[in-house]
């Protein structure tokens, strides 16, 4: 064989085995240890069904596909069998065993050498049927299986910030996945992909279109393209919803007002809402930013934001389909406070809110920073049910260049404590709503997928994906179980690697935070686009958009005191919340400079410094990473060469913008400081202006 031609069959034969990522957690690769396979074999001969349901059909078809790939032979689907080795399907409302699930809860046991997968609903057996493919694919024991299972959170929710025009706002991975020009004639075969990745973490709403809003959206040209969506994912349990632009009376309906008091007004969002259920009958609702970064809202005509929501709500009455209402809201108030404008805004309106109405939170106060104190409305409203809203796309994270492994960020917001009913009143027991006895409850994550092959940028940015669903379907699940079976789900088998690459993710959010936003600093990315460091920015639309504005460096020190000084934010909080957080010498050193403006000199309880720690801070970020590349180079013998190519191009980037960070902020606060780089570190060796003309080379303005 000659040289070329050998070349030519290793290309093939590496093309053959890449993984592209395009399967996400559900690559069903072969198990390769053969014993491990015969004894899952052994408990699947067959997958008994004996129902037409759709779902339940796809559930059986999710089995065999599973099965075919993990165990590398064909189980049938049949009607009846007898002997051991079935895998039992079945829809029971009334089994006892299902008595203590909610609709769409799950059990999956063990009945005479039989697996049983059971649920009062079929939506219930499709989460089942994912959850043993979870096992088989984690290599748990199915001897004596018995899982019991119900989601904690009601509506499991993805935000799509998706536009008419193929864009995707904070989209880091392609354009939109939903093809509008193709709708609703062709289907992309993505959408059955997607429905099914997200059946499998347990995702039961979308809104598939961007919070800032075209009015197009409600058109019929485009119900019938959502129609067409929402009939794919509607076997997969799976709701659309769709966000609203609030002037739609006006642009679409010809009125002369949108006002939500306008009789006129009210009548068009009935006959809208009307209209739309012609198209999709099991609607999900509205989805809607109002009165917020200059989207229209009631505010315009002199409402509330419960003025707003309440009259869709009436809309919606005739039918199961609710309102979001996001309380991202701010005022372009130099001297105010943005962290207080949400729950400022809001608070009077709390129990005015019609039942049908979620008012939507963001995890933090400001805009979904790399770490934030949990908002202050959690555990504030008591009258008002308040969903979760978590950004998956990682606009102030590393977007699709840096690996950031967002679980223990989403976890640490759900298990601080509020203190609204004495201790043990957690973020996480208010969205669920056992802390008022709430009966909706929502979470929704700003998703993170686009036409990119492997639907998410980074190969790791999947996992926040996955890590949304399952947290939002189980909160108490811990981050590192997450994180183990989406590796073993989708990068290798190998326990070794698995444990290694877990650890690498969980070091990450600290990592990122590290060399980015330390100790409780915040917004300081650059203009716009968000990515990169811009600590000196002082001008913008608004004073609120500046970096300036946030970290209030100055001669004396660095951050924002939020205790009384500059803003009282921190008395939206409890009490105990407060005392926590109210003095500088207990602020956990995380939060410290979200309330508190500090002296450079201020000895911390490190025995460092604040400029001392801050630089200490900033130097570890690129040595972190450099960590995380030596432990990548490790497990490359267990990891498909494109994804190992792929993550490893990625972490030198990281590592080279870890290094602008660091530069850039060190640089520029130590203009403020005038204190020197401690010394082993080594000063940067480039200058701030240098460092400033990185956003020109890399084309960000
Ligand atoms: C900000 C994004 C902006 C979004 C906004 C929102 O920069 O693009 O429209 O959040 O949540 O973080 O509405």
């Amino acid at each position: 064989m000659t040289k070329q031609l050998l070349l030519f069959f290793l290309v093939i034969s590496s093309l053959a085995f890449a993984d592209d990522g395009s399967r996400l957690w559900l690559n069903y690769d072969l198990i390769k240890d053969a014993k491990q396979r015969e004894s899952y074999a052994q408990l699947a001969k067959f997958i008994v069904v004996s129902s037409d349901n759709q779902t339940i059909k796809i559930a059986s078809e999710e089995l065999q596909i599973g099965l075919q790939g993990l165990l590398g032979k064909k189980v049938a689907i049949v009607k009846t069998a007898t002997g051991s080795g079935r895998i039992v399907l079945s829809v029971n409302k009334n089994a006892p065993s299902t008595t203590n699930l909610s609709e769409e809860g799950y059990e999956i046991y063990t009945e005479k050498d039989n697996i049983v997968i059971s649920s009062k609903t079929e939506t219930g057996v499709l989460y089942g049927a994912f959850e043993l493919l979870r096992a088989i694919q984690t290599g748990k024991s199915l001897t004596n299986i018995s899982i019991a299972s119900s989601p904690k959170i009601k509506i499991r929710m993805l935000n799509h910030w998706d536009n008419a025009n193929g864009t995707v706002e904070r989209g880091y991975a392609g354009s939109t996945m939903w093809k509008w020009n193709e709708l609703p004639y062709r289907i992309d075969p993505r959408y059955i992909m997607y429905a099914r990745a997200n059946a499998s973490i347990g995702i039961n709403a979308t809104s598939i279109n961007n919070v800032n809003a075209s009015s197009r959206f409600l058109t019929a040209e485009y119900l019938e393209k959502i129609k067409a969506v929402a009939d794919v994912l509607r076997p997969y349990g799976i709701r659309v919803f769709i966000s609203v632009n609030f002037r739609s009376p006006r642009t679409l309906g010809g009125l002369k007002t949108s006002d939500p008091l306008d009789p006129e007004v009210r009548k068009w969002w009935n006959e809208k809402t009307k209209e739309i259920h012609q198209y999709i009958p099991d609607f999900g609702g509205y989805l809607v930013k109002a009165n917020s970064e200059g989207e229209p809202g009631p505010q315009d005509y002199g409402r509330t934001h419960a003025d707003g929501a309440n009259m869709l709500a009436d809309a919606m009455r005739p039918f199961s389909g609710i309102v979001i209402w996001r309380a991202f809201v701010y005022n372009a108030d130099p001297n105010g406070d943005r962290f207080k404008e949400g729950y400022e805004q809001f608070k009077p309106l709390d129990g005015t809110f019609d039942p049908k109405v979620i008012v939507q939170v963001k995890n933090g106060p400001i805009d979904f920073m790399p770490r934030e104190p949990f908002h202050p409305m959690f555990g504030a409203f008591p009258k008002t049910t308040l969903g979760m809203e978590f950004q998956i796309t990682q606009e102030y994270l590393g977007q699709s260049t840096h690996l950031t492994y967002l679980a223990p960020m989403y976890k640490e917001c759900l298990y601080t404590d509020t203190y609204a009913k004495g201790q043990g009143s957690t973020v996480a027991k208010v969205i669920d709503g056992s802390l008022y006895n709430a009966s909706n409850s929502l979470m929704a994550g700003v998703a993170n997928t686009g036409s990119d092959v492997n639907w998410c940028g980074h190969p790791f940015n999947q996992s926040n994906w996955y890590a949304f669903g399952r947290l939002a379907w189980d909160h108490t699940l811990s981050s590192e179980q997450i994180a183990s079976e989406w590796i073993q789900m989708t990068l290798t088998q190998s326990k070794s690697a698995g444990q290694k690459i877990t650890d690498m993710m969980m070091k990450s959010h600290p990592v990122y935070v590290s060399y980015t936003y330390p100790l409780g600093t915040a917004h300081m990315m650059g203009e716009s686009h968000h990515y990169g460091p811009e600590p000196w920015l002082a001008k913008s639309a608004r004073p609120d958009w500046t970096s300036v504005y946030y970290h209030r460096a100055d001669s004396i020190g660095l951050g924002f005191d939020r205790t009384g000084k500059l803003s009282n934010a921190l008395q939206l909080y409890s009490p105990e919340v407060q005392k926590k957080w109210g003095n500088s010498e207990q602020c956990p050193l995380d939060y410290l400079l979200w309330f508190h403006h500090v002296p450079w000199s201020k000895k911390l309880r490190t025995g460092r410094s604040l400029w001392d720690e801050l630089c200490v801070r900033y130097y570890d970020g690129p040595v972190q990473v450099k960590r995380l590349q030596d432990t990548w180079e490790t497990v490359k013998p267990d990891i498909d060469t494109e994804t190992f190519e792929s993550v490893k191009g990625r972490l030198k980037i990281q590592e080279k913008e870890a290094l602008w960070w660091r530069d850039a902020c060190v640089l520029y606060f130590g203009e403020y400081s005038k204190m020197p780089v401690p010394k082993p570190l080594m000063p940067p060796q480039r200058t701030l202006n240098e460092v400033k003309k990185l956003v020109e080379i890399y084309h960000l303005r």
